[in-house]
């Protein structure tokens, strides 16, 4: 006997695979016959495919020239109807910017880039906002050039620098971000590109002072130490080829060690060369820093002792963070405690010592680079009375899973479930049950939903933030074991969360939508609080480095950096930041981009069909091609229909004007139905839904359009 499945698969064309540029073509959609399908057009060599209202971009790991070249570009913004064009993440990107005028009112639009670390995101968010500083300058109308012109360089040397300070080579990619980022490219009436803001999210900045096995520092510590001139290497207090603690897995050299484009990006976004200076003698500080020591004293009132070697390294790190030698080694060394209006000096232990010296590293890092970003906006946002719509890019750190996984993993696989689960809600459910309310015949396919998931991590009463948050505000020292057994009693009743009782480590499992993750308990509560001295921000308020001076004053207003113990966690200022976004997403039409990793290793031109279907089932792709093939992708207001259509009616009162707008559509309908008995097309009580190939590709995917319900009262029907 055949099994069903196999039958199936008979029906569609096997060597004609490849030829299928839009999944719900694919005839029956089963996981096996998608993934048959993607994996042919990998093989020749063709990496986009449509899936109904979302883009699949397969990543071939190797340059493909001229997929994105200026004429490619420039072929799709010119084209009528680009969507007749082979599936190219352009398409997305021309489709965006079309329907922000599509509409009687222009709508916002973002362009949310999905998928597991190294699957192309960042990739894609460079080619979206490459597109965009092209055809969106092309235009004549423009009176100063020159100012144009400067504002795209700028938009995209914003990506440069921001990937240089915020990107790292990790296990899973060697350019992965460790930040999150939104921009919005600002448009003019005209739709000219005026501007852009970035909005980023929680860097990882545990890696500046420790790297996990493997992987290394963000690049443009590399950038530097490999980079540097004689004279920059003198100035910086480093010799050629001088090993740095922090600098792990030096010799490994990435596509990204590339100094000189950070230099450059820096000076067209008007970042001087004295702001350089500040900028470079900061991180070389923090370099120098980390090779500092403590040896352990005997006597707990004594305080740790320096090695010799690191006395040098601790007087060059305050030479070049400007800030007094000594006041740094007390700094380090010393803890103040304050009992009332009094305050005692403590000796450190030996590794308190060593946190205190990573927490000044993290705090620097993370301080200069907001203050980057900060830089950045002030140089490429247009002012608010130049531009009326925008088209945000979303690019935030994909779904990871590492041996040992952390604060950072869980605040990364969170935001992976927040932007799931916007797509579900906006997607799989909000479409399915708009239907049913409309009076359309639907039978509701089914998805995989994501909330309990996020109840698990975010939810109230009870969920891993808020009981990370109580053990956080709970002065006192957390201890693993019991986090856990609280875990296990408070959350036991979601399915999402496990232990492994046998593991020598306090430990809890998610159960992602994209796969199960083990977080490690130990360190997460500190990690959460993210204390820092105030002794340590008093001395860099003082450094005489204006750069740093100014970011550190800046700040004291802020009570979350200024106060020994922070009052706002990690996770609740995550969270925060999250929703703003979740808020101005759901005020822009998405369009959605799943890049998937076609193997682990990053290897060009490989295809590893477990790797691939795992993606493919994590994201619903499935489901997405069946509400997509099944439903009515395509709902245009009346008034709209007509005046695109109307010319098919043969009736000459359309030409006329006396029959009504529903009247009109109507008769296209009917004209259409003669010629393509096939075609299915439905007057539902607000629009005109559709459901048709042919007029599918005619009018792909144009807004679901609400104002037609204010339009056309369902009663005139
Ligand atoms: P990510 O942003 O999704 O991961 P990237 O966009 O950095 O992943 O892509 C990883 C690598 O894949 C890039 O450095 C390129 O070498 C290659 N690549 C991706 N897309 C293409 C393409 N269209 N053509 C050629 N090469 C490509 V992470 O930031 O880790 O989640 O946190
Ligand atoms: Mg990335």
């Amino acid at each position: 006997r055949i099994c069903p499945e196999k039958i199936q698969a008979f029906l569609i064309d096997e060597d004609q695979l490849h030829t299928y540029d839009d999944l719900t073509k694919v005839n029956p959609v089963t996981p096996t016959t998608v993934l048959k399908c993607l994996q042919a057009r990998y093989s020749a060599k063709v990496f986009y495919t449509h899936a109904g209202c979302t883009l699949v971009a397969l990543n071939p790991f190797q340059p493909i020239p001229d997929l994105y070249s200026l004429d490619v570009m420039k072929e799709y913004h010119c084209a009528p109807q680009p969507q007749e064009f082979k599936p190219h993440i352009f398409i997305v990107a021309e489709e965006a910017y079309r329907n922000v005028r599509g509409q009687l009112v222009p709508v916002n639009q973002s362009l949310v880039v999905s998928g597991e670390s190294g699957a192309g995101k960042t990739w894609t968010s460079r080619c979206l906002m490459k597109y965009y500083a092209t055809v969106a300058a092309s235009s004549s109308v423009v009176k100063n050039q020159d100012t144009v012109e400067r504002i795209e360089r700028r938009v995209l040397d914003s990506n440069p620098i921001m990937e240089a300070f915020g990107n790292a080579c990790t296990l899973r990619n060697n350019n992965s971000s460790r930040f999150g980022k939104y921009i919005q490219l600002q448009l003019d009436r005209c739709q000219l590109l005026v501007g852009a803001s970035v909005q980023t999210y929680l860097l990882e900045k545990t890696r500046v002072a420790c790297q996990p096995a493997n992987e290394r520092n963000f690049h443009i510590f590399y950038q530097m130490t490999k980079g540097a001139t004689d004279e920059q290497r003198k100035e910086w207090k480093m010799s050629h080829g001088q090993r740095f603690a922090w600098l792990p897995n030096s010799e490994k050299t990435v596509e990204e060690d590339c100094f000189q484009e950070t230099i450059g990006a820096m000076v067209h976004l008007g970042i001087n060369a004295e702001r350089q200076r500040q900028i470079f003698r900061i991180l070389a500080g923090i370099l120098q820093l980390g090779n500092v020591n403590f040896s352990s004293s005997s006597d707990e009132s004594q305080t740790c002792d320096l090695e010799e070697l690191s006395k040098d390294f601790l007087q060059r790190a305050a030479e070049l963070l400007c800030v007094p030698a000594e006041e740094l080694q007390t700094c380090l060394r010393v803890r103040m405690l304050k009992a009332g209006k009094q305050s005692v000096l403590k000796p450190c232990s030996q590794a308190e010592c060593s946190v205190r010296k990573d927490c000044l590293a993290k705090v620097i890092y993370a301080q200069l680079f907001e203050w980057l970003v900060t830089f950045i906006n002030n140089s490429i946002c247009a002012e608010e009375s130049t531009w009326c719509n925008f088209i945000g890019v979303l690019d935030v750190y994909g779904f990871e899973c590492f041996h040992i996984n952390n604060l950072e993993q869980l605040c990364i696989n969170y935001a992976n479930e927040k932007l799931q689960q916007h797509f579900v809600a906006h997607y799989l459910r909000a479409q399915q049950e708009e239907y049913v309310s409309e009076g359309l015949q639907w039978s509701f396919v089914k998805y995989q939903d994501n909330q309990s998931c996020l109840d698990l991590i975010e939810g109230s009463p009870v969920s891993v933030f808020s009981l990370l948050n109580e053990e956080s505000r709970l002065n006192r020292a957390s201890d693993a074991k019991t986090l856990r057994i609280r875990m296990e009693k408070e959350l036991c009743n979601n399915g999402n969360i496990s232990w492994d009782k046998f593991s020598k480590e306090p430990h809890f499992t998610v159960a992602h939508y994209a796969g199960k993750v083990n977080y490690r308990i130990q360190g997460i509560v500190e990690k959460n609080k993210d204390p820092v001295p105030p002794e340590l921000i008093n001395l860099l308020q003082k450094s005489d480095n204006p750069l740093l001076h100014q970011i550190f004053t800046d700040k004291e207003a802020d009570n979350t950096t200024c106060k020994g113990l922070s009052k706002v966690t990690v996770v609740s200022k995550f969270k925060n930041s999250l929703e703003s976004l979740m808020k101005i997403l759901h005020t822009t039409t998405p369009h959605y981009t799943r890049c998937i990793k076609p193997n682990p290793d990053c290897k060009p031109m490989t295809f590893e069909k477990e790797e691939v279907i795992m993606q493919l089932e994590a994201c619903g792709i499935v489901e997405t091609i069946h509400i997509s093939a099944a439903g009515f992708p395509i709902r245009i207001p009346f008034k709209g229909f007509m005046q695109r259509y109307g010319l098919i009616a043969k009736y000459s009162d359309f030409k006329s004007g006396s029959l009504s707008v529903v009247l009109t559509c109507l008769a296209v309908v009917l004209q259409l139905d003669l010629l393509e008995g096939q075609r299915k097309m439905i007057l539902s009580q607000s629009a005109f839904t559709i459901q048709c190939c042919w007029l599918r590709y005619q009018c792909r995917r144009r807004n679901v359009c609400r104002q037609s319900a204010t339009l056309i009262q369902a009663g005139k029907l």
